[in-house]
């Protein structure tokens, strides 16, 4: 049958997503017809339209840029791509992947186009918030957990024109209720083939690193996290899936190796972005295995590291299988916030430690921080920023604390997500939750300054405190000083 995957994610977010390349591959190989609406190439303002905001990235600018591969696309609006999207390719079944970000996205879509064809969603918010997710009327049927096997029988019955509401892993509504049915257990990861990246637009595999252009993108080896932060996902994903297998599960260094081979060959692959949780959670036996297998390759990696998970030996296993930058999650750089709010209990020197043994390995560090945590004074982030500063990361990611639904910062400060006309709050209001005892104007500044505060020296601190206000001439401050950062790479 035919089945087009719908991938909501913002414009020119580049990178392929691995749940929905991992679900055609396992379709195609049963020889289902697949594709996919994508947003991230759908041009829907033209350059000089696009809204100006002040550059924080720390990268080196590359030959050519994400807005130079679309220069010659067509301006449209979503619904007129999607409609001609649906028209080409009339599909049997739509299959959207959706993540809280991006659900609210989703259903203004539906509601727009009226699809006239079955509509199933999956992905993390399905699964973490399934009542939420068959709520609206454009939406079908869930699937609340994996969907490799589960796609395969849905799509065998339909094909075979039987019922299937009693399917492992499927939602849907039954009079005015919604009927979640038992999740099946976990699959065999060491049985699935390469992700298919064919699928995709192939300007997903601009890999910019250190001002050149490579070729890759995403790759997943491990499912889950053992760890139990209270903002994160995993904790709510375990417990809806808890009758499926151990949560934290991973495939065989032989299936990452044949896999990474693969992608290599046929898109010639040569730079990968890990998006397991943590990849030094791994054992050493299975590390040495790993960087045996992949070290042939000659490929370049990035990943994300948790700090108490790091020693020297595991540093340089990476190393020596082609690891060149590592993400490593700070959050916070009060030891009081970390533990109490976020449940990371680690201490400053150990992050610090951690760090070093990467930079000494010449592995190019960047950090997770977050700001406007529930307690969090002004002061306190600068204790985050001057941690980034004394350790000299290479780049910040810097986000608002959002209470994603069913994470432990959401049941404990009972915060509603969803505004009085029912609308999600985006990520990008997630100052307005105002958990911390900052005001929501201020995480907003200081989460457009705090690369700034971190890469200039203290005696520019004033500049940066100017560049703080939200009136035009904060917006031009902040670009000239991110010029100077820039001259300072
Ligand atoms: C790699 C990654 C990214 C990558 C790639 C994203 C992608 N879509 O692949 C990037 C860097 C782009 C990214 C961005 C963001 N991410 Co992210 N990301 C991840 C991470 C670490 C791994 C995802 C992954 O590849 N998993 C492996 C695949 C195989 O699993 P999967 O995607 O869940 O898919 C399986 C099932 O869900 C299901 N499924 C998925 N889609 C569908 C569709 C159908 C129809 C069916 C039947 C089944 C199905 O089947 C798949 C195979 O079994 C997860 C952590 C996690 N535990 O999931 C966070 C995670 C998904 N990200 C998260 C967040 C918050 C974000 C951002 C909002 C961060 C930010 N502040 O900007 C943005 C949002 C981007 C956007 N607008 O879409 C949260 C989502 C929380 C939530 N409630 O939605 C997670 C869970 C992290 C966390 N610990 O809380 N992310």
């Amino acid at each position: 049958m035919k089945i087009l995957f719908v991938f909501a994610n913002d414009y020119l977010s580049i990178g392929i997503p691995t749940g929905i390349a991992t679900l055609s591959a396992v379709l195609k190989r049963r020889r289902h017809t697949v594709d996919v609406f994508d947003f991230a190439f759908v041009k829907t303002q033209s350059r000089k339209q696009q809204k100006q905001t002040a550059a924080t990235s720390q990268c080196l600018p590359t030959p050519y840029s994400p807005e130079d591969l679309v220069a010659e696309d067509p301006v449209q609006s979503i619904e007129d791509a999607f409609v001609n999207k649906l028209r080409s390719f009339q599909p049997d079944l739509l299959a959207i992947s959706v993540m809280t970000a991006n659900f609210d996205n989703v259903i203004r879509l539906l509601e727009k186009v009226k699809p006239s064809q079955p509509v199933l969603l999956g992905g993390v918010h399905p699964t973490i918030s399934p009542k939420d997710s068959l709520a609206p009327e454009v939406v079908d049927y869930i699937c609340v957990g994996e969907g490799e096997e589960f796609l395969l029988e849905l799509c065998e019955r339909i094909d075979r024109g039987k019922d299937f509401l009693d399917i492992r892993n499927l939602g849907y509504k039954k009079g005015k209720n919604f009927k979640i049915n038992k999740p099946r257990p976990f699959i065999n990861m060491d049985e699935l083939p390469p992700p298919d990246w064919a699928l995709f637009d192939q300007r997903h595999l601009f890999r910019p690193f250190m001002g050149r252009v490579y070729s890759g993108s995403f790759y997943v080896m491990s499912r889950g996290c053992p760890f139990e932060c209270t903002y994160c996902a995993n904790g709510a994903l375990r417990k809806n899936l808890k009758e499926c297998g151990r949560y934290f599960r991973y495939q065989s260094p032989a299936t990452t190796a044949r896999h990474l081979a693969a992608l290599k060959e046929t898109f010639n692959a040569t730079w990968f972005k890990f998006g397991d949780d943590t990849i030094t959670i791994f054992p050493d036996s299975y590390l040495e295995e790993l960087a045996e297998l992949i070290r042939p390759l000659g490929i370049m990696f990035g990943c994300s590291v948790r700090p108490e998970t790091i020693t020297k030996h595991k540093v340089e296993l990476l190393k020596s299988m082609g690891c060149v930058a590592a993400t490593v999650g700070i959050e916070s750089g009060n030891p009081r916030l970390r533990k109490e709010i976020l449940n990371r209990k680690m201490s400053n020197e150990l992050i610090e430690k951690a760090i070093n043994l990467l930079k000494d390995a010449d592995i190019r560090v960047s950090t997770f921080n977050m700001i406007g945590l529930p307690e969090e004074t002004r002061e306190n982030v600068f204790e985050t920023i001057r941690l980034n500063k004394k350790l000299g990361v290479s780049a910040v990611n810097v986000y608002v604390v959002y209470p994603y639904p069913g994470t432990e910062i959401n049941r404990n400060y009972q915060i509603e997500l969803r505004d009085k006309s029912g609308k999600l709050i985006p990520a990008s209001e997630a100052a307005g939750f105002e958990l911390s005892y900052m005001s929501r104007s201020e995480v907003e500044a200081l989460l457009k300054t705090f690369p700034l505060y971190v890469s200039l020296p203290e005696d520019r601190w004033a500049e940066v405190r100017k560049a703080e206000q939200p009136s035009e001439e904060g917006f031009v401050l902040r670009n000239q000083l991110q010029e100077d950062v820039r001259s300072l790479l």
